[in-house]
């Protein structure tokens, strides 16, 4: 008896490990070997239910060439989920909106802002947005969020 509810336990316990990791958001994330606020973006994702695929790059800017990041929203690392582009420190609930979004071709948190994931400094903050690029080449502001 003890030991069937300990096997049932174990394995409402795998199942439910199996469960969570089907769940898992696969995600490319390409990057500069010396970046550490790359890493930590990294990390943010991570603890948001993605699952990142990780590479380490010798010449991001042809990259984002290749990716389609137009020059003004460049930032220091490029994802890419479902075909489209993230670039740099945009907050992982964007990343999840984005993949609804079929008229933008990606996002961007242009430069690096203090205070967006991975680039965290005591708590401070600078004021900054997420913009989209629509498939007719214009920006699109789909987030902004407040300094303080
Ligand atoms: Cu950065």
């Amino acid at each position: 008896m003890k030991t069937t509810l300990r096997l049932t336990l174990l394995s409402a316990l795998f199942m439910t490990t199996l469960a969570q990791a089907a769940e898992l958001i696969p995600i490319d994330v390409h990057r500069d070997a010396n970046c550490g606020c790359c890493k930590k973006w990294i990390s943010h994702l991570e603890s948001n239910g993605f699952k990142v695929n990780d590479h380490v790059e010798a010449d991001m800017s042809s990259v984002k060439q290749r990716l389609g990041v137009a020059p003004r929203l460049a930032s220091c690392h490029t994802a890419v989920i479902d075909g489209k582009f993230v670039e740099g420190h945009v907050p992982a609930d964007q990343v999840l909106a984005l993949r609804k979004r079929d008229d933008l071709l990606g996002i961007a948190a242009p430069g690096m802002p203090m205070g967006s994931p991975g680039m965290e400094m005591d708590g401070m903050s600078d004021a900054y947005q997420v913009i989209g690029l629509t498939r007719e080449g214009k920006d699109v502001v789909v987030a902004q969020y407040p300094a303080h």
